[in-house]
């Protein structure tokens, strides 16, 4: 399927976890967003002498513009290429916001590796998050504060996951065994986002990740709305997506799904 992402973008989603989608929403929202996000958490984004605290998380979904105009047709077109279009629905909301600031010696924060979605239980078909998005309302630079990924890991989680069913899981089941599996192997494949204003990080919602200190030059302004699918994710047969992919493979012969 066309869109604005290549095919070695959708092999690099199936095969690690993620992509970068560059240049998803123009860098004039990204500025507004963090003037209005500014004056929401009173912290001015551009005066380091106002960033007093490491972070400040706005635990808000916001529905209006600026917030909203970061959901634009180039990346609604790069999630129809993940999961099938018309397969998911685009809400008009935008948050949470976990805003970090640079300048702190050991931030408390960090080392909180989790797969997405308390809000849920956990199946192989579940709907509820169809891709990890992560916005990127400021510049990340290495070091920056950008979330921490490990790459390959939604294929150990899809493991996880299909032993476990039909009871399924809680997202923070996931978190003791995939950390012991991580570190029996050194922790192979982590690796920070670093990003322009505008991209978005698309990973697949079974992806392991953590926040990161911000040890940068700048404030790191990030969202991540969840979009649910419309329709459960298949785990066998022809035509799957990219999302479904990963589900497929680690279908142990003779499962039933649920
Ligand atoms: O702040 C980050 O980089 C990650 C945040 C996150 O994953 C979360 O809040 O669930």
């Amino acid at each position: 399927m066309r869109g604005p992402l290549s095919q070695d973008q959708l092999e690099q989603f199936v095969e690690r976890g993620w992509t970068l989608l560059e240049g998803a929403f123009p860098a004039s929202v990204a500025g507004a967003v963090r003037g209005e996000l500014g004056r929401r958490i009173g912290v001015d984004l551009e005066r380091p002498e106002e960033w007093i605290q490491a972070r400040v998380w706005l635990k808000e979904l916001l529905s209006e513009p600026p917030f909203t105009d970061a959901l634009t047709d180039r990346f609604a077109s790069a999630v129809d290429q993940l999961v099938g279009p018309g397969r998911w629905k685009m809400t008009p909301v935008m948050g949470w916001w976990p805003v970090t600031f640079p300048g702190f010696d050991g931030p408390g924060y960090g080392d909180d590796w989790h797969i997405e979605g308390d809000w849920f239980r956990h199946h192989v078909s579940s709907g509820d998050q169809a891709v990890l998005n992560l916005f990127c309302f400021s510049a990340i630079e290495p070091g920056g504060g950008g979330t921490l990924l490990v790459e390959g890991s939604h294929h150990l989680a899809a493991t996880l996951l299909w032993e476990a069913e039909p009871d399924g899981l809680e997202s923070d089941d996931f978190d003791g065994p995939l950390t012991a599996a991580l570190e029996e192997r050194g922790w192979p494949g982590v690796v920070e986002v670093t990003c322009e204003e505008g991209d978005v990080v698309l990973a697949h919602p079974l992806l392991f990740h953590a926040s990161n200190p911000n040890h940068g030059s700048r404030p790191r302004v990030m969202a991540q709305p969840a979009f649910s699918m419309t329709e459960p994710m298949r785990t066998e047969g022809d035509g799957l997506f990219p999302v479904e992919v990963p589900l497929a493979r680690s279908r142990p012969s003779g499962a039933q799904g649920r």
